[in-house]
């Protein structure tokens, strides 16, 4: 009897262990859409605002060509809008149809961009675990070396809000407002 109960005990702890180690993997699409009417399309990670925990793993998806997965780092000529401590990580151009992995580690806002696309305002944010750390505040200089051009009025949009994200866990890019897209430098913008 004493046998069984041990028994019990150690695969509830093993239960236990595993489930506080569970690890999530996110995916999030890259992509290029045409805009009726208009000569250039919208380039844009969806979704745009993601909540993970921290430890989860974000799979970033190609499904058009040209994109990159940026952290915005002073090694990587733009202010620092991850938490303190992160390495400046960035994916390779991803090819059509692949994949692009990344561990969220430590706790806070990160704020990514595309390489090729930023100005037009393709950029998310992922809030890990907690609303802290330097991207969570707002953006103000949407000069190349900022979030450029409608990278920062997108991150600024109240879609993206981290607390909003923190709440909804998942902000599509839909839900960021026309105004915002149309930034400074994009397409149609001032
Ligand atoms: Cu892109």
């Amino acid at each position: 009897m004493k046998k069984v109960a041990r028994a019990v005990t150690v695969a509830t702890l093993l239960a236990l262990t595993f489930g506080a180690l569970a690890q999530t993997t996110h995916e999030v699409e890259m992509i290029i859409e045409p805009v009726e009417g208009q000569m250039v399309p919208q380039f844009y990670f969806e979704p745009a605002g993601l909540f993970v925990e921290p430890g989860d793993t974000v799979r970033f998806v190609a499904l058009s060509p040209h994109h990159t997965v940026t952290a915005y780092h002073p090694l990587q000529g733009k202010p620092q809008r991850v938490p303190d401590g992160v390495e400046p990580f960035s994916s390779p151009m991803i090819p059509v149809g692949q994949t692009w992995e990344y561990t969220f580690t430590v706790p806070g806002v990160y704020d990514v961009w595309c390489g090729p696309h930023e100005s037009y305002g393709m950029v998310m944010r992922i809030v890990v675990g907690e609303v802290s750390g330097p991207g969570a505040e707002p953006s103000h200089d949407f000069s190349p070396e900022g979030t450029y051009g409608a990278a920062g009025t997108v991150l600024n949009d109240p879609a993206l809000d981290p607390l909003n994200i923190l709440e909804l866990r998942i902000v599509s890019w839909n839900d960021v407002s026309d105004e915002a897209k149309a930034g400074p430098g994009a397409p149609g913008g001032h």
